[in-house]
């Protein structure tokens, strides 16, 4: 373990970005598709370029440019429909995020508990913005400690990374409804006609053709959701502790190959990759994050589907409120 996060953790610090800022960089080099499918929820992240640029109080705005493509990022964090001053606690957060030219707003309400997010074009996520968003995962961690002063995490700075978490994993062919809330501790209801399965069917699974000839029922059947639900996994069991191995039940679907199923998994800090973790693999912080159960169930259905098709996007949907709004575990000893 890196020396000065081991420093952070003996003086009992939460300082989640000073933490990630302490850790090393991450070896980054090209897959073989041999490699890529065999580590398919870890493929490495390309390298990346973010500047800074200039930003209201606590607020941080940059770009991100890389071989698959650039990013750009802003937050606006507001206190009473104003702007807040440097060291408010904002009332809300809103973060824009615009991938080679695609635009997603999101707009975190605290009181509320509401993340909604929004598009005026339709955004599909390819593999070049996959690509991207994976590097702002590793270039954001790294960078964002640089910006914060002393130990306080400005929410602005606390929400961008949740979403450069989640959005190192969003499922390729992800298809953005022009408004989406996500509300915290919201388990969703099943909503068949909502879903866009014969979309990511057709994307993923070879001869989906023929699945999605059947009738729509099936397929909802299908693609049921028994998760959704706001389950801190680190409040079961300290998941970080000592690089131990911790198992429980984990469910997802995955159609046509089989409807949805549970069985018993390793999570934790001491299992591969961090399952279970919010965020693609361990993280440039080494295990910091959110740990929940919508994460680990995302987590083994990507490492069974192979994520880099974009498998399991009701899963990561299910996950969305877990990413915006879990609870930050702070101490590890991971790896
Ligand atoms: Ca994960
Ligand atoms: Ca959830």
């Amino acid at each position: 373990m890196n020396p000065n996060l081991k420093l952070l953790l003996a003086a009992g610090t939460c300082s989640l970005l000073l933490a990630v800022g302490a850790w090393p960089s991450r070896p980054v080099s090209a897959a073989s598709p041999e490699a890529a499918s065999a580590a398919a929820a870890e493929a490495p992240a390309q390298p990346g370029q973010m500047k800074v640029l200039a930003a209201p109080g606590d607020d941080v705005a940059g770009t991100l440019v890389t071989p698959s493509g650039a990013l750009s990022f802003r937050t606006a964090s507001l206190s009473a429909g104003k702007s807040a001053a440097q060291g408010v606690s904002p009332d809300r957060v809103t973060v824009r995020l615009e991938v080679n030219g695609a635009v997603i707003d999101h707009d975190i309400d605290y009181a509320a508990g509401t993340m909604t997010v929004r598009t005026v074009d339709r955004v599909v996520i390819d593999e070049q913005d996959r690509a991207v968003l994976k590097s702002f995962q590793t270039e954001l961690g790294r960078t964002l400690p640089t910006l914060a002063g002393g130990q306080r995490v400005p929410k602005s700075h606390d929400m961008l990374w949740r979403l450069a978490e989640m959005y190192s994993e969003v499922p390729l062919g992800k298809t953005f409804a022009a408004e989406w809330v996500v509300k915290r501790g919201d388990a969703k209801p099943i909503a068949p006609q909502a879903r866009d399965f014969d979309r990511e069917s057709s994307s993923i699974v070879p001869g989906a053709q023929a699945l999605n000839r059947q009738p729509i029922v099936a397929a909802a059947a299908c693609n049921e959701q028994g998760g959704g639900s706001f389950t801190n996994l680190h409040a079961i069991v300290d998941v970080c502790d000592d690089d131990r191995v911790f198992y429980r039940s984990s469910a997802h679907d995955f159609c046509p190959s089989h409807g949805y199923s549970s069985k018993s998994v390793a999570y934790g800090c001491g299992a591969s990759s961090c399952p279970g973790r919010c965020g693609a693999g361990c993280g440039v912080g080494d295990g910091l994050g959110a740990w929940y159960q919508d994460c680990l169930d995302h987590d083994i259905c990507n490492r069974d589907h192979n994520s880099q098709l974009g498998a399991c996007g009701d899963e990561w949907t299910e996950a969305a409120d877990d990413y915006a709004f879990g609870a930050i575990s702070c101490y590890t000893t991971c790896h």
